[in-house]
């Protein structure tokens, strides 16, 4: 176990379960913002229990056309969670694209970043990220959340968004952080067809040689206007497809289903 290769401290010679945890306004609207925290612990508590080995705290929409909030206000909503989970004993990672909540969250034990556009939407963010001794994701999304809509033409998808992946694995390196504390994320559905969603999926197996753990996010982004039973067999399947694929770290909403579904893939380590 001494020479496994390590994300957020969890050796990776398994796949793992990072438990998605939402403080947005919508879980605001009944109760206010203390309400809304507790029910984001109590939320990242029970991903616990149904095995996850991360949960990801985020406090900004990164939906198109959602309403931006300041950091300041992002902190407030994030850092009682992020605070709550770790002193349980979680593993603990931020979502977000802001240098101050990535300092206030690693300050208070978050391990892992997981910034969607890679360190990339403020200057700050590579220099705090490289202090915060956290590891980092860096997810793949063309333009920003408001425009990423207008910016999806590939040619060749995987490409493409190798290319961008290196190109940030390489500013990272060069603000001082190791490339052993950075996992990949094509970003699924960020700007992104179907039909580039299905190529990534089939192509995963190539980001390998980025030599990063990769981390995916495909639960409940597939499968739209099916009812939410069909919606989580189609997250389980793409799940599994793409550990197949040589997925490390799966992000999803359904901890307990993917924990099961995942069951002959956590029992033969090493894979
Ligand atoms: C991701 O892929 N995604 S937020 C639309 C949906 C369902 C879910 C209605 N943060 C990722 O989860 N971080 C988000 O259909 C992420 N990778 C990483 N690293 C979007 C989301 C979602 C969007």
């Amino acid at each position: 176990m001494n020479n496994v290769r390590r994300f957020g401290g969890i050796p990776l010679n398994r796949p793992l379960v990072m438990g998605i945890v939402n403080v947005t306004p919508d879980s605001f609207s009944d109760g206010g913002e203390t309400f809304a925290h507790e029910q984001a612990i109590t939320r990242g508590l029970r991903h616990m229990m149904d095995g996850a080995d991360i949960v990801d705290v985020g406090g900004e929409s990164t939906r198109p056309g959602a309403v931006p909030v300041s950091s300041e206000d992002e902190i407030g909503r994030v850092l009682p969670v992020v605070s709550a989970l770790a002193k349980a004993g979680a593993i603990v990672s931020i979502d977000t694209r802001h240098a101050a909540v990535m300092r206030a969250a690693a300050a208070i034990g978050a391990r892992i970043i997981n910034d969607v556009s890679a360190l990339s939407t403020e200057a700050a963010a590579l220099d705090i990220a490289a202090r915060s001794g956290a590891d980092i994701v860096l997810m793949h999304m063309p333009g920003t959340p408001q425009t990423m809509r207008d910016q999806s033409r590939y040619d060749d998808v995987v490409e493409e968004v190798m290319v961008y992946l290196e190109g940030r694995i390489a500013a990272c390196e060069a603000a001082g952080i190791a490339r052993e504390r950075l996992a990949v994320d094509p970003g699924f559905g960020f700007g992104k067809y179907v039909d580039d969603n299905d190529r990534l999926l089939a192509g995963l197996d190539r980001f390998r040689t980025l030599g990063c753990p990769i981390l995916v996010g495909l639960s409940r982004k597939f499968g739209k206007g099916k009812g939410p039973k069909e919606r989580l067999a189609e997250s389980i399947a793409k799940a599994r497809q793409a550990v197949a694929k040589g997925a490390d770290i799966l992000r999803v909403h359904d901890v307990a289903e993917t924990v099961a579904a995942l069951r002959g893939h956590l029992l033969d380590a090493g894979r």
